[in-house]
C-alpha cells in the first residue's frame, strides 16, 4: 500500500513495485491521477492494483478504508507511508495557521491514522514492512520551513519510536530521508507559481522520484532478518537541508 501515489515519489514507488509483480493498492485525494498511475502500473507488471481515493487527514476516512478492503487485499505486507506536503516558506512569526495545519494533518497526523490504521494487522499476521517518508528537513531545520521541517522531525521521531513498539515481531520499520527530489512538491509548496518551484532546482541536479523509490524497494527486498532503519540520500549537489554547490548559469 502505498499513500500519496498519484504524484511525485508515490508514483514511482508504484512503477518500482510493479515492477517488482507485487500486487499495489494506491492511495491518494486524486481519483483521476490515481487511475493513471494505476494503468501505468498494471503495464509495468504490477499483478493487481486496488485504488483508493483517500484523505489521509481524515481519521474515519483512513480507517474505514482499511477495515473495508475487500478480502484479496485486506493483506497488507509493505506500506509507503509517503502522502506528505508543505505548503509556504516564510518566518515562522509571519506564517499561515492554516499552511501550519495543512502540513502538520497530513505529514504528521495522516501518518500516524495510517499507521495506525495498518500495523496491527501486520503484527497478527506475524509479517510486514512500514517505510516512511523523512527527509533532510527532519534532520536540520532550515530557515522560514521551521514547521514542514518539523513535521518531518516528527517523521523521525514516529519512526523510531514504531520501529522499537514492534521489536520482540518480524514487523520492520524503515525511514528514506531524501534531499531534493525534483516532484509537485515545491509547485504544491508555492500554490502552482511554477517560477517560483523551478528556482528551487536552479544550478542543481536534483534527485528523481525514481532515485528514491529504486531505494525504498531496496530496503523492502532485504532478507527478512535486516532492517534498513534509515537512509538518508541526497543529490551529490547537496551537503544537507542548507548547503548546496549550484552551478552558476
Ligand atoms: P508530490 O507533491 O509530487 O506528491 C505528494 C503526494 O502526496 C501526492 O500524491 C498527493 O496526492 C499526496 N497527498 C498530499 N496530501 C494528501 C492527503 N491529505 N491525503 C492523501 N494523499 C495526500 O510530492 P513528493 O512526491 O515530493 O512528496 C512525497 C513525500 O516525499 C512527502 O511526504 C514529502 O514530504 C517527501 N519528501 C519530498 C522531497 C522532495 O524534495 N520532493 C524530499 C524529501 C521528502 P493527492 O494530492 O492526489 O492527494
Ligand atoms: C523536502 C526537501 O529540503 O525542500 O523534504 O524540505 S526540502
Amino acid at each position: 500500500m502505498i499513500t500519496g501515489a498519484s504524484s511525485g515519489i508515490g508514483a514511482a514507488c508504484a512503477m518500482a513495485f510493479a515492477a517488482e509483480g507485487c500486487r499495489l493498492i494506491l492511495a491518494a485525494r486524486r481519483a483521476g491521477k490515481l487511475a493513471e498511475v494505476s494503468l501505468r502500473a498494471r503495464e509495468r507488471g504490477a499483478h493487481a492494483v486496488h485504488c483508493i481515493d483517500l484523505d489521509v487527514r481524515n481519521h474515519f476516512a483512513v480507517q474505514t478504508a482499511i477495515d473495508e478492503l475487500p478480502p484479496e487485499w485486506g493483506e497488507i505486507d509493505i506500506l509507503v507511508n509517503n502522502a506528505g506536503l508543505s505548503r509556504g516558506l516564510e518566518k515562522l512569526y509571519m506564517g499561515k495557521i492554516q499552511d501550519w495545519e495543512e502540513m502538520i494533518d497530513t505529514n504528521v497526523k495522516g501518518l500516524l491514522y495510517v499507521t495506525r490504521a495498518v500495523v496491527p494487522g501486520m503484527v497478527v499476521r506475524g509479517r510486514g514492512h512500514v517505510i516512511n517518508l523523512g527527509s533532510t528537513a527532519g534532520e536540520l531545520t532550515y530557515p522560514n520551513g521551521a514547521v514542514y521541517c518539523a513535521t518531518k522531525a516528527a517523521e523521525r521521531s514516529i519512526n523510531d519510536g514504531l520501529r522499537q513498539d514492534v521489536l520482540g515481531t518480524p514487523v520492520r520499520v524503515t525511514s528514506v530521508d531524501p534531499g531534493m527530489v525534483e516532484t509537485d512538491f515545491s509547485l504544491v509548496r508555492f500554490r502552482g507559481d511554477t517560477e517560483r518551484a523551478a528556482k528551487v532546482y536552479k544550478g542543481v541536479k536534483p534527485l528523481t522520484a525514481d532515485d528514491v523509490a529504486e531505494v525504498i524497494v531496496w530496503a523492502a527486498n532485504r532478507p527478512v532478518h535486516v532492517n534498513i532503519a534509515r537512509v538518508l540520500m541526497t543529490p551529490v549537489q547537496q551537503a544537507n537541508s542548507l548547503l548546496f554547490a549550484r552551478n552558476e548559469t
